[in-house]
């Protein structure tokens, strides 16, 4: 059996790259190491609770005491855990210091100690290049992170990238655009706008609604890092992207036909600071190991928005009953001027 190590495997990525990995690979013995957030959920993992071949840890990242012996008995690590919400980057900082910089260092260190490790997969983002008026960022393109939670992951990329450089860690990068599906927490916008419209609640669109992200099933961003785990290249970077590129105020209208609300749900607030204008990758690399997207955006973002109207049991304990989440809520949006 093969030792495999997720971090953050209980929040929305992570989750679903167990349950796909479980089922593609009979000879993997998956860890999950999740401290369990206000982002990580024991019930996302409800598919392999009862496996054999997964075990969930529940811990910090940042914690050698934990964290340290699970690297080094493993082969694969693939590192999906962080703080990773822009908004409440914005709002404070030091978990996503704490989290996605020291705790990936201290998942590096015992990578240097670990005898039979084979890959040290970093889950960065599309959002470490910064904004991009136009073309697409290749992998050799300068970072310019320009908020807090892209530059504690900027940090994360290079200090991975510095591991392999420096004591030939097997780091690869990977960096995903705009991912979407089930299980995304309901602070992100496509599953916060999905399920406020199927409350009838208005969606709080950022400034002009004209920034654009490029959205990644997590489907196709799964099975693209399982390429990169199988073919890729110690040391390299490989850029994930959907290829889906859609302005905000187009995805909310799509998002508005597809539950059968009117456009008058719509309410421009005041813009997030700093808001990156657009993201946009060259995945050529990646394509060249012969990976494509296959989800088509239309009947992937329809398919999600069936998943919230078929799951209401998961997210409406965290939209109705969660007070930390409430607060978040209310401070993030409660007296937000109109655009
Ligand atoms: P998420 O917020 O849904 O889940 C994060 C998980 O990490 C949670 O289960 C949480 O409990 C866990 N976690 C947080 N701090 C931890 C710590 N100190 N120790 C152990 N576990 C901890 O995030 P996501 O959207 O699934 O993102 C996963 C990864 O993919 C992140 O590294 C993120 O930067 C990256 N990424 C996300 C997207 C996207 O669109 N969501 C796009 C590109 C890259
Ligand atoms: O209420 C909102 N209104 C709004 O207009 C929210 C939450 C978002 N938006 C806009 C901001 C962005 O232009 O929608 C777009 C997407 O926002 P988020 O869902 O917050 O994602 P983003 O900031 O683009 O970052 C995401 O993609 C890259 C993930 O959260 C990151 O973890 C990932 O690295």
């Amino acid at each position: 059996m093969i030792r495999v190590l997720v971090t953050g495997g209980a929040g929305f990525i992570g989750s679903n790259f167990v349950r796909w990995a479980h089922n593609a690979h009979p000879d993997w013995q998956i860890t999950t190491l999740d401290k369990l957030t206000y982002a990580g959920r024991l019930d996302n993992l409800a598919d392999v609770a009862e496996s054999s071949r997964h075990r969930f840890v529940h811990g910090d990242i940042a914690n050698t005491a934990v964290a340290a012996p699970l690297v080094r008995e493993s082969e694969l690590v693939v590192h999906f855990a962080a703080e990773t919400h822009v908004d409440r980057s914005i709002q404070s900082a030091a978990d996503f210091i704490t989290t996605d910089v020291i705790g990936t260092f201290v998942l590096l260190e015992a990578a240097r100690q670990a005898p039979a490790l084979r890959r040290f997969i970093q889950i960065s983002t599309d959002e470490v290049y910064g904004s991009v008026p136009e073309g697409a960022s290749t992998e050799t393109d300068e970072l310019r992170p320009r908020n807090p939670y892209s530059a504690s992951k900027a940090g994360a990329d290079r200090l991975a990238y510095s591991y392999w450089a420096t004591y030939d860690v097997p780091v690869i990068v990977t960096r995903a655009s705009n991912n979407y599906g089930r299980n995304q927490f309901p602070e992100k916008v496509i599953p916060l706008f999905v399920t406020n419209a199927i409350d009838n609640i208005a969606l709080p669109l950022y400034g002009d609604g004209l920034n654009v992200r490029d959205w990644l099933h997590v489907d196709d961003h799964c099975r693209a890092i399982d390429l990169v785990i199988e073919q890729g290249t110690n040391g390299e970077v490989y850029n994930i992207g959907g290829g889906n590129e859609v302005r905000n105020v187009d995805l909310t209208r799509r998002i508005l036909d597809l539950t059968g609300r009117p456009g008058s749900l719509i309410r421009p607030v005041a813009d997030r600071p700093g808001h990156d204008r657009r993201y946009a990758l060259d995945t050529t690399k990646l394509r060249r190991l012969g990976w494509t997207p296959a989800a088509e955006f239309e009947s992937g973002l329809a398919a999600t928005v069936d998943w919230y109207r078929r799951n209401e049991q998961w997210w409406r304990p965290i939209k109705e009953k969660d007070q930390a989440f409430r607060d978040y809520y209310k401070t993030q949006y409660g007296n937000r001027a109109g655009a």
